[in-house]
């Protein structure tokens, strides 16, 4: 097993709406206490979207994410992994600006096209505080989550150039052969770092035999001093994947991008209520959550001296 686990928060996504809890953070201003108050609670990364201030809208736009980088950074050295995942109506050239305008340390790479139904969300509502939150649902019945070979490789590409590690998201079996086509490409660099994102409507669903059969796949495929893992478990199954995940060695993401509740029918009022419950559960394991260096250290990422606080990352 890995000595410590990195937990990360993933402080707002585009996958919820404001209707949906009073408490997701949609500022830049929010976003920036969320993940400072997250990473000192035990997150050694967080996971940053940004959203229009005003209604909250998922958005790409660069000033969004200036504002909250510096924000960040100037208050902690938490690891930053930027999405380049987006939301529903980003181009992937939108979504992966992000990139080589802040050279974050880190950046989610999604590894396929998929279906990504949030559709069923629009059916638990009557009352809905902005007009476009149930047709952005709704929508996801008819969309298609592009990120096709050729993206990936872009992708990875403007990430070499960046000094950015990618964050290989996983969201079924196939795309442990996809991990394994670039690997074998020479487009990656260990120790690769896999997400597993169980529980997503297009992907594989959220249990345990399904976080087991996903490891074996890639201890057999990439071979297993190769990787450093951690696992999601969308929406109810955030905390059993995530305790399943430690015990199994890996790390775990927390956060409201994944799920909004402590537990049944209890809103979480905040990312870090769900890191201290990740880290309770972890005392409770005799496990450690790892601090940003330590987390650097299991990725093999450089630390990253002198982080400057308006951009991401120093120039290389
Ligand atoms: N929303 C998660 C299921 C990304 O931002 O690139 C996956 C995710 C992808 O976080
Ligand atoms: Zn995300």
């Amino acid at each position: 097993m890995e000595s410590k686990v990195l937990v990360t928060a993933a402080i707002t996504g585009a996958i919820h709406t404001p209707t949906m809890s009073r408490y997701l953070p949609v500022t830049p201003k929010e976003i920036i206490r969320e993940a400072v108050s997250a990473s000192r609670a035990g997150a050694a990364e967080v996971h940053i979207h940004a959203r229009d201030p005003k209604t909250g809208y998922p958005s790409s736009d660069p000033s969004l994410f200036a504002e909250i980088v510096r924000g960040i950074r100037n208050e902690s050295d938490v690891l930053i992994c930027l999405t380049t995942g987006g939301g529903q109506d980003m181009t992937v050239e939108e979504r992966l600006s992000v990139v080589p305008r802040f050279r974050p340390e880190l950046a989610s790479l999604n590894m396929g096209s998929m279906n990504f139904g949030m559709f069923p969300l629009a059916g638990k509502y009557k009352e809905w505080k902005f007009d476009w939150e149930q047709p952005f649902l709704e929508r996801t019945k008819d969309f298609i989550f592009r990120n096709t070979f050729a993206d990936i490789e872009r992708a990875l590409g403007i990430m070499r150039e960046s000094g950015t590690k990618p964050e290989l998201e996983i969201y079924d079996v196939g795309h442990v052969y996809t991990v394994l086509y670039l690997k074998s490409q020479g487009l990656l660099q260990e120790p690769l770092y896999l997400q597993f994102v169980t529980g997503i409507l297009g992907g594989i669903g959220a249990s345990i035999e399904n976080l087991m059969f996903l490891k074996g796949t890639a201890d057999r495929l990439l071979g297993e001093g190769s990787y450093r893992w951690s696992a999601i478990g969308a929406g109810r199954m955030q905390f059993p994947i995530c305790t399943a995940a430690v015990l199994l060695g890996g790390s775990c993401r927390v956060g409201l991008e994944d799920n909004l509740n402590m537990e049944k029918g209890v809103l979480a009022q905040s990312n870090t209520d769900q890191v201290k419950k990740m880290i309770r559960i972890l005392n409770e394991l005799s496990l450690q959550h790892a601090t940003p260096e330590e987390g650097r250290g299991m990725l093999g990422i450089v630390p990253a001296s002198g982080l400057i606080p308006s951009e991401g990352r120093p120039s290389a």
